[in-house]
């Protein structure tokens, strides 16, 4: 799906401001409150999520439907052109009308839909209704427990409810909710371009020169020419194309490389339609242990992230997003993981602007029913992939289709993963995972890494799927925290046992995760836990067996900055593993990496 700008074609009109707002969806839904508007409307600022942003529990830790909507009215001259209601993220399901009347419905909350409402439009003013549901249960992604008793992190089997009346996340991070990313209009001539995909080809030469072969498919609606040009920097064509399927040639192409980007321009015209978009030109490939981009040995420097700020929520935070890569290249630092969902597409422009490496998640957290103590129906223990386990598998299918089609053209990403920590040891994670690798490596026309973030287990190089299926190991590891926390000895020791275990598999390793919570000025001589001084002793010991084996290809920290969480005994107003503050005030840690990764290179780390 084509990230929506305005060209020479296509007008483009945001729909962001002071929405009308109430909780009171459920009813709005039954009484049809989009037919005529909500009754006694608060404001809601839309691109955000509403739970911190107005005070009380009602708002945060609303269950079910709420209602927003605005008027809008479109300039006559465009009514002759096909007009396209885009919504980039709903989370996590909605339901669009126009003027009263049913538009599209959508499930998942961190990827964009979009449809043409010509058919809806009326002369004047229009009422744009948008339902949102922040329901999670077993068939959605991120996994919620069907259940009212305890929430995650306060322990204790949770039993299964018939008729469930909170959300109960099955994953440690808030479940905040709204119309999080713009709601924009566009326009595009009757034919149209509906797609573009780009796959280069780098081609080093034995001479040192690098050339470029790009294979490129426009997808159009319509009768017309396709033509193709790809643009550098100082706005010269570099290599052109006619018809919807070519290729492009080359000769001593600029590579987008890691902090050091380049990037085309891919301009297409289809009859009167003109699309633009940014493109970068690199190679990924893996060979042996090592990942390679552009041919050489590249080291994961960086995070696990979230979106997450106050009071937006999950709410886009353009600043923020800017904050954040600067930070990492204060650190340092030159990639992250997309944990534990796609992130808006404005990041992700971002990091092939910035050179930024990512790793790119899909939605799929909390596929793991061994956490919060388990799970269980009527008395009876509840396995993951049982018949009363999660019933995700076909939605799971759709947001890897959904996240491929987005993001297939970034350079940024340079692997999938396609889920944080699922039960991948329990019985029945091969048959679930296994068709959907083979889904991701069929559908990526640029056929990167893919893999799967892989929880702690005991024997885990003995039994855990991603050994088997999994291009790239990414492990997420607590040892020094959830186990053997406060004893930094043993952890060292199991940390090094374990990865002995990995080297024997011959794939890459990484680490996704692992970190400590750490409350920001919490000090001792003795390092316990949550001081600074803890967090950077736990941290040395992981740089220290890293720097043993020649197999580990990357390092990642749990997590970037302090996050907001669901309430319980295991979270101080959140998760305090950040090793900057929510609010970007570095901890100790954060100048321990900033030594540590400026004195790595990106590349040749490991001989
Ligand atoms: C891992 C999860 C991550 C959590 C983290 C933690 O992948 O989402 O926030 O643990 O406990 O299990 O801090």
């Amino acid at each position: 799906m084509l990230y929506p700008v305005m060209t020479e074609s296509r007008l483009l009109s945001d729909l962001s401001g002071l929405w009308n707002f109430t909780l009171e969806g459920d009813k709005g839904l039954e009484e049809k409150w989009y037919e005529g508007g909500i009754p006694c409307p608060e404001t809601m600022p839309v691109p955000s999520s509403y739970n911190d942003i107005k005070d009380g529990l009602k708002y945060r830790e609303h269950f079910g439907w709420v209602l927003y909507e605005r008027k809008f009215s479109l300039p006559s001259f465009v009514k002759s052109q096909r007009v396209v209601l885009r919504c980039d993220a709903v989370t996590h399901q909605a339901k669009v009308f126009i003027n009263g009347k049913l538009v599209t419905e959508h499930k998942g909350g961190f990827l964009p839909f979009e449809a043409e409402i010509n058919e809806f439009l009326s002369d004047g003013e229009n009422l744009l209704t948008i339902a949102v549901d922040n329901k999670i249960d077993y068939t959605t992604l991120p996994v919620g427990t069907p259940s009212n008793s305890d929430m995650f992190g306060m322990g204790g089997p949770a039993e299964i409810s018939e008729k469930q009346t909170k959300n109960s996340p099955n994953f440690d991070f808030f479940n905040y909710c709204g119309i999080t990313r713009p709601v924009r209009i566009y326009t595009t001539p009757n034919n149209y371009i509906d797609d573009i995909t780009v796959v280069p080809c780098v081609i080093f030469n034995d001479d040192g020169t690098t050339d470029a072969e790009l294979d490129y498919k426009i997808d159009v609606v319509g009768e017309g020419d396709v033509k193709v040009e790809l643009i550098d920097k100082e706005g010269k064509a570099v290599a052109t194309g006619k018809g919807a399927e070519g290729k492009l040639y080359v000769e001593n192409v600029k590579l987008w490389w890691p902090l050091k980007p380049y990037l085309y321009e891919v301009r297409v015209r289809f009859g009167e339609d003109v699309y633009s978009m940014p493109q970068g030109i690199r190679s990924v490939r893996i060979d042996g242990t090592k990942f390679l981009i552009n041919e050489k040995p590249f080291y994961f420097k960086g995070y696990g992230k979230h979106e997450d700020t106050f009071p937006n929520g999950r709410g886009i935070n353009l600043p923020m997003n800017s904050k954040d890569i600067s930070l990492m290249k204060w650190q340092g630092a030159n990639s992250f993981r997309t944990s534990h969902y796609p992130y808006s597409e404005e990041m992700m422009r971002l990091c092939d602007e910035e050179g930024i490496v990512v790793i790119d998640e899909t939605p799929a957290v909390g596929i793991n029913l061994l956490f919060g103590g388990g799970a269980n129906f009527h008395g009876k223990t509840i396995g993951t992939y049982d018949e009363h386990g999660v019933k995700t598998h076909e939605h799971h299918r759709d947001v890897i289709r959904d996240l491929i089609d987005r993001d297939k053209n970034h350079a940024c990403v340079v692997m999938w993963s396609v889920a944080n920590e699922p039960d991948c040891t329990g019985e029945g994670a091969y048959g679930y995972f296994k068709p959907l690798f083979d889904l991701t490596r069929e559908l990526d026309p640029q056929r990167r890494p893919v893999t799967m973030v892989s929880v702690q287990a005991q024997n885990a190089p003995e039994i855990d799927v991603s050994r088997l299926l999994s291009d790239v190991i990414c492990l997420n590891r607590y040892y020094g925290w959830y186990i053997k926390g406060g004893d930094l000895e043993s952890a060292e020791k199991g940390l090094r046992e374990e990865l002995l275990g990995w080297e024997k598999i011959g794939k890459p390793v990484m680490f996704t995760e692992f970190g400590a919570d750490t409350v920001m000025g919490l000090h001792d001589t003795t390092p316990v836990m949550f001081t600074e001084e803890y967090q950077v002793d736990y941290y040395k010991v992981y740089s220290k067996v890293f720097d043993e084996m020649s197999f580990v290809m990357g390092e990642q920290v749990w997590n970037f900055a302090d996050f907001m969480t669901t309430q319980g005994i295991v979270r101080v107003q959140g998760n305090k593993k950040g090793i900057f503050t929510r609010d970007r005030k570095p901890k100790l840690a954060a100048h321990y990496y900033r030594e540590r990764w400026n004195s790595i290179p990106d590349f040749d780390y490991k001989k």
